[in-house]
């Protein structure tokens, strides 16, 4: 609930209670003459201190004088008459309406007499004794002058000019558009030593000091004890007429105000209102509790803990961020994998223009190395496999050729165990067997250059490359040699039994 108005209601009974020094007005807050949000209206729909009809409507955040149907009026009016001589009026209201022009428009009145919540005049009644200060929306004279904002004075004899928009009757005004703005306008009208003063806030923004002059009247003379009220109507355009707040404040020279001026009795009498007011102010604030059970209650702890709704917010903000840096983590690696693509492609590309003849570009610092050159194509591929095929024929062949010649050592060295000397047969035998060894290397040979070659001769790993052909040869050597030493061994062996 409005802690403030509680506070506020505090310094105005504070300030009276207190005398005061200072020469300038004293200001006091008249909360009969007032409402303002929340808690505006009651569950009932009333709102202390006033009375409303016609079309208006009270909620507890606002009431709306006139709402955006055709011909719509109301007004809502103060039970008790004023008894303060001087006075201030602030007025926040919102007329808004979906038509580039709107109307009719919304009037202060300080009258004599509560006027009629479906009158002719801007929803009130005509020939009024005292003040109207009226906002008129929709420009009837079609002098482009409106929305105009202008006070007229009555002494309950005139009636009011829609035609001429009272251009003829009017005190004073000025020329402000009030519709539609982003905040709510606000009108501060004064009237102080018989001097009426209207600021105008034109609703551009919300800060309490954006107020500025509209007008200023000398030498106006009100009736005294008259009723503050407002209203409003609509016409063929029809405009929402909302009163937000109206904060009314009796002004008081410094010597009136006196904290000695006031007697014991209406001391007591203000201290018995404040405390009725605060206890009101309670039980709303309990009922409030009772029909809204969800929402934490408020209290002076509130800045210290965190209700069930804060903390949901804080926790979905918290998720949001936490989302947020997930979804750049993931940003940063699809650009990563973007970049890594590009690489692979470029680098297929190299590739590709390689296999055409053309020289491998090296690889840059910093560059993906580079995979394995292998531009095989299936006609390579099958190269590979005929080769493959001819060595293991051919290993097959010479492995047959070594058991052969493994078997004739074996029974030369039978021979030679007897103690017989090698018989010129069995070197013959072993001459022949040389050479066949040497055309069944030389054949191998043969076959394998005949053997279709691979073609486009891969880039050697490297790794030691070595040709089948060179392979062969060697193996043949080392057999030989193998051989050879087998021989020369058992001749020395035969010598050598010989001689002993
Ligand atoms: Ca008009
Ligand atoms: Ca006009």
């Amino acid at each position: 609930m409005s802690s403030n108005g509680v506070i506020l209601l505090l310094c105005t009974v504070l300030s009276i209670l207190v005398s005061s020094n200072s020469q300038t007005v004293h200001k006091r807050f008249e909360y009969k003459y007032s409402f303002k949000p929340p808690y505006l209206a009651q569950k009932d729909g009333s709102v202390p201190f006033w009375e409303y009809g016609g079309n208006a409507i009270a909620s507890g955040e606002s009431v709306r004088l006139a709402p955006s149907l055709r011909s719509q009026k109301g007004a809502i009016w103060t039970k008790q008459p004023i008894n303060f001589d001087w006075w201030e009026v602030d007025v926040m209201f919102k007329v808004t309406g979906r038509g580039r022009i709107g109307a009719d428009g919304l009037a202060f009145w300080y009258t004599t007499q509560r006027g009629d919540y479906q009158g002719e005049v801007f929803g009130s009644s005509d020939k009024w004794n005292g003040l109207g200060v009226i906002f008129d929306s929709f420009d009837n004279d079609n002098k482009h002058n409106n929305p105009y904002i202008m006070a007229v004075l009555n002494d309950g004899t005139k009636s009011f000019d829609h035609k001429s928009d009272g251009s003829a009757q009017l005190l004073s005004g000025c020329l402000r558009d009030f519709r539609n703005k982003p905040f709510p306008t606000r009108a501060r009208i004064e009237y102080y030593m018989n001097t009426l003063t209207v600021y105008f806030h034109n609703g551009l923004t919300n800060n309490e000091a954006d107020f500025e002059l509209c007008f200023r009247a000398e030498n106006v003379v009100l009736p005294r004890g008259g009723y503050f009220g407002l209203s409003a109507a609509t016409g063929g355009l029809a405009d929402d007429h909302d009163v937000i707040h109206l904060l009314t404040s009796s002004l008081h020279a410094t010597q009136q105000a006196g904290g000695q001026q006031i007697s014991s009795d209406e001391q007591q009498k203000l201290s018995q209102e404040y405390q009725q007011y605060q206890q009101k102010l309670e039980q709303q604030k309990e009922d409030y509790r009772k029909e809204h059970p969800d929402e934490a209650p408020k209290d002076e702890f509130d800045d210290w803990f965190e209700s069930d709704g804060q903390r949901e917010l804080r926790q979905i903000f918290q998720s949001l961020g936490h989302v947020q840096d997930v979804v750049r983590d993931l940003h940063k690696k699809v650009d990563e994998v973007i970049g890594k693509q590009s690489n692979s492609l470029s680098m297929l590309t190299a590739l590709y223009s390689s296999s055409q003849g053309q020289p491998l570009q090296p690889v840059q610092p910093g560059q993906v190395p580079q995979m394995p050159a292998l531009p095989i194509s299936r006609q390579d591929w099958d190269a590979l496999a005929t080769n493959n095929q001819i060595i293991i024929n051919t290993i097959a062949e010479l492995k047959g050729f070594i058991i052969d010649v493994s078997r004739k050592s074996d029974s030369l060295l039978a021979a030679g165990g007897a103690g017989a000397a090698p018989s010129p047969q069995l070197v013959n035998e072993m001459r022949d067997g040389l050479n066949q060894v040497k055309q069944n290397v030389a054949s191998v040979a043969q076959r394998l250059q005949a053997a279709p070659q691979v073609v486009a001769q891969p880039a050697c790993p490297s790794v030691s490359c070595v040709s089948t052909t060179t392979l062969l040869v060697v193996v043949a050597m080392q057999l030989m040699l193998m051989f050879f030493y087998a021989l020369y061994k058992e001749r020395k062996e035969a010598q050598a039994k010989k001689f002993f």
